[in-house]
């Protein structure tokens, strides 16, 4: 009794832990059981077909950059580390407790008046990206200090009050624009300094005349910026979890539907906005609000059915957390270009972009082990790229050596993991209409031994296509074998049951 009593409990709070998860990203997302009226949901269809959102699907690969003041301090202020501190290097604002500098948010908010960057180039920086492999940057026009990168006319805050006073948003729309790659603008909503702001939801007339102001600001600035840059293709919307904004949901509804009739085309994701019973991401029906799901953050589907068919990126750091300038990289994993390039697999071979942070430092200098990585990266996917771009999730069972992905007829098995034995084995469904015809080493396009191998496990729904590794292979990075699909040669047939 006692025990079936702890069962039921158990399957319970299973449930609960289920539909926790489900809002955290951490497993499938099921679709809400009742459907309820939602007036304030999707303005786009899922899964948008034009030209714009099958480039975004094809991308791969994007880079992040996060650049503002906070990248002066690099994470540190006069040889104090702020890593227990601050939440993260672009949080450095908010450093408290014993290590904290005396009066730093002063400090801080007077920052911008030293910030010149001498050594910034934006075209060096859209080189490096385009060598890299890069398809589109995110950049970060404002954080939540609320500093303007542009010479915005809504704030004082901004770049031309600093000694630098050029624009740098124009800087990098420009040169990344130039070398093909899609430009894609990061945008705080919620400010950190700036009286207007609030996150609770705003009650005395006081409190909403200044929210109001604010909502005003956000949507000037926004507004100001398409104006400025029509060459961009998106935005990638953040600091929109407060109770503030939340409850704003009319008006962000049809600021989103004024921001995509003034840019066609215009790229979302789900972070802007919530529905007016303040489901975020995804309106109370379980549809996605905005063109891709921006919930990837630093965390990646363990199975292709958690993404339930959405479009979606992956934005991902180096160190452990910290996107904005980390002057010292010790004591902390930092991730390697081979950990770098299993995401980024992992990402695309489930319908993903992979979007890779950089946080360069106050003179704008990328850090060195970033210009380290990135060369690596541009050096692996020059011979395995075709793996990677306009890609799409291959219907096979997920491989323990690496990840399929699929282009047309062709399959690619990047491998991550080589069989000590020199046989890449791929498990093919028997009912399968295609399977792998010729594999060639995407390395040096030789042809590769490709047999067919029945275990003869029973009940086993899958044969075996074997690809023969060169005896003498030894690769120092993750490979791709490039098969060919065809129509499989001849039924296999049914091995004898055992009867027991
Ligand atoms: C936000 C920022 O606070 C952070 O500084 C950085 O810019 C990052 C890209 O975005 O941080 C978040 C936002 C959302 C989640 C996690 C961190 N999330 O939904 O899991």
């Amino acid at each position: 009794m006692k025990h079936k009593l702890k069962c039921a409990i158990l399957a319970i709070s299973t449930i609960v832990a289920v539909g926790h998860a489900n809002a955290q990203w951490t497993g499938p997302k099921l679709k809400p059981v009742k459907q309820v009226e939602v007036k304030y949901g999707s303005l786009t269809p899922p899964n948008r077909t034009d030209t714009d959102m099958e480039s975004f699907r094809k991308y791969g690969l994007g880079q992040f950059i996060h650049w503002g003041i906070y990248s002066i301090a690099g994470n540190e202020w006069n040889g104090v580390s702020a890593r227990s501190g601050a939440a993260a290097s672009e949080w450095i604002r908010s450093w408290a407790g014993p290590t904290a500098p005396k009066d730093w948010k002063n400090t801080y908010d007077n920052l911008y008046k030293q910030f010149n960057p001498k050594d910034f180039d934006a075209k060096r920086w859209a080189k490096q990206a385009k060598n890299m492999g890069a398809k589109y940057v995110i950049f970060t026009t404002k954080h939540h200090d609320g500093f303007a990168l542009w010479p915005t006319k809504y704030s004082e805050y901004n770049i031309s009050k600093t000694p630098y006073q050029k624009d740098i948003v124009k800087q990098i729309v420009d040169a990344y624009s130039a070398e093909g790659i899609d430009v894609y603008l990061y945008f705080s909503v919620l400010e950190w300094n700036n009286p207007n702001y609030m996150g609770k939801v705003p009650k005395t007339e006081a409190e909403k005349k200044s929210f109001d102001q604010f909502l005003q600001y956000t949507k000037n600035q926004l507004l100001e910026l398409l104006d400025n840059y029509p060459k961009i293709k998106g935005f990638w919307f953040d600091g929109t979890w407060d109770a503030s904004w939340k409850s704003a949901y009319e008006f962000t509804y049809n600021l989103e539907k004024e921001l995509r009739e003034k840019h066609p085309g215009l790229i979302i994701g789900s972070r802007f906005r919530n529905d007016e019973h303040g489901s975020r991401h995804f309106d109370s029906n379980g549809n996605i609000l905005g063109d891709y799901e921006q919930g990837w953050e630093r965390k990646l589907p363990a199975e292709f059915e958690w993404v339930s068919g959405n479009d979606w990126d992956a934005v991902m750091t180096i160190p452990p957390n910290g996107w904005g300038y980390m002057k010292d990289w010790s004591g902390i994993y930092t991730k390697t270009t081979a950990d770098l390039l299993d995401l980024l697999m992992h990402a695309v071979s489930m319908n993903g972009n992979f979007v890779l942070n950089f946080g360069p430092d106050g003179n704008g200098n990328m850090h060195p082990e970033e210009d380290k990585i990135a060369q690596q990266i541009g050096d692996w996917l020059k011979v395995n790229g075709e793996a990677v771009y306009g890609v799409r999730h291959a219907a096979f069972n997920p491989s323990k050596l690496g990840y399929f992905t699929q282009k047309d007829t062709n399959l690619y098995l990047t491998v991550f993991n080589k069989p000590v034995n020199g046989i890449v084995r791929i498990a093919v469904p028997k009912t399968a209409m295609e399977v792998p015809g010729t594999a060639t080493l995407l390395l040096n396009n030789q042809q590769l031994q490709l047999k067919q191998s029945d275990l003869g496990l029973d009940l086993d729904k899958n044969t075996y296509y074997d690809v023969i590794l060169p005896a003498k292979f030894q690769p120092e990075s993750a490979f791709v074998i490039k098969m060919k699909l065809v129509a499989p040669k001849s039924k296999t047939t049914k091995l004898m049951d055992a009867k027991m």
